[in-house]
């Protein structure tokens, strides 16, 4: 048993600002956390989210809960907090496989799925790419997708799917095994809790419509964790709007391993890929053998990686240095 005496390990099914509600094997009950849970936790990162293991007092015959303790996460997914803000978010632990789920109609877009994978990536999870709504496409149209992840160097098992005709849901489900976890990834509209239902076999979750454009009205408000008849667990996400990314640099290797490989095949292990002699990257470019804009698209995040991550470094060391201005000030008080 991980968890002490008189506690049960539990799974956060959900989260909402501030208040939990847990799982175990049988169902969910509302808990909260315990004073001293929360006044060890240094920042936001370091308090439960959907997903993650925790050790629970039960009270009143198991109809709520105190939370004591967090397992250590096997994988994660965070984010960089929305807006200016220079800080994490945590999204989900213990995930092992990712759905990046994006639309066939209007929603479809390479350059969003790269940034996807790279989250995915660094947060160690497996990522697994479907294309909804195939009933809105022709065949030539979704084959030129997936064309062109595929020339983007996206390695990942693609599944195609409507949840109108239903093409595609069975092939979702056999992915499931029991006891793994999933989530859904995607904006808003490309019909995550859709799917959801589908694989549920009712219509438990509310589901929104979409405008002329595609663009979904954030039907999903609140992450779930969903068990599923077969054991799978599943976690529902509301769509994503910003999806900035903060010290991603296994992420990124990861998510672009082509230009890795053959940056290794530069004259100079220094390349910057500019004008010198030998560069595998520029060649590779000119013949065709690497997209353009898949380049582009790594240089973009990995200088926003980079920048955010200088600009967490220089907000923590000020945090530090105004944390021992206050020591100071009250040792001087104090005397
Ligand atoms: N034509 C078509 N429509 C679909 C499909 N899947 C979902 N829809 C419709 O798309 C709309 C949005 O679906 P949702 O499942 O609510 O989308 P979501 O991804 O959960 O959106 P948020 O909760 O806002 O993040 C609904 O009107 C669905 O009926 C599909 O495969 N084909
Ligand atoms: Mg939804
Ligand atoms: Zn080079």
């Amino acid at each position: 048993m991980p968890c002490g005496t008189g506690l049960h390990l539990a799974r956060v099914a959900a989260v909402d600002r501030g208040r939990y509600v847990i799982r175990d094997a049988q169902e969910e009950l509302p808990a909260e956390l315990s004073g001293r849970f929360l006044h060890h936790a240094a920042s936001s990162v370091d308090l439960p989210c959907v997903g993650d293991w925790v050790c629970a007092e039960y009270h009143d015959a198991a109809s709520h809960a105190t939370l004591h303790d967090l397992m250590p996460r096997r994988s994660f997914l965070r984010r960089k907090s929305p807006g200016k803000n220079i800080d994490f978010q945590m999204i989900a632990a213990n995930i092992d496989v990712a759905f990046i789920v994006q639309s066939c109609h209007f929603d479809f877009n390479v350059r969003r799925l790269e940034r996807y994978l790279v989250m995915v990536n660094e947060g160690h999870i497996e990522p697994v790419l479907l294309l909804t709504k195939t009933d809105l496409v022709s065949e030539t149209e979704l084959q030129r997708m997936i064309g062109n992840i595929r020339a983007a160097g996206i390695t990942a098992r693609i599944v195609t799917l409507s949840n109108v005709t239903g093409e595609g849901v069975e092939q979702v489900r056999a992915l499931m095994q029991p006891g793994k976890t999933y989530c859904l990834l995607g904006s808003s509209g490309v019909g995550k809790t859709t799917l959801i239902n589908q694989l549920l076999g009712q219509d438990a979750l509310q589901t929104g419509a979409v405008s002329g454009t595609g663009e979904g009205r954030h039907t999903t408000t609140r992450r779930h964790l969903i068990p599923l008849d077969n054991g799978a667990l599943l976690i529902d996400m509301p769509g994503m709007r910003e999806l900035g990314i903060l010290s991603a640099g296994e992420g990124l290797d990861d998510s672009f391993a082509d230009i890795k490989a053959l940056a290794g095949r530069c004259r100079f292990s220094d390349c910057s890929h500019g004008k010198e002699p030998g560069c595998a990257i520029r060649k590779a470019i000119e013949n065709g053998e690497l997209d353009a804009a898949h380049y582009q698209s790594y240089l973009k995040l990995k200088a926003e990686s980079d920048f955010n991550e200088m600009s967490y470094v220089d907000k923590r060391n000020k945090d530090r240095a105004f944390g021992k201005m206050v020591r100071t000030v009250l040792k001087e008080k104090q005397k």
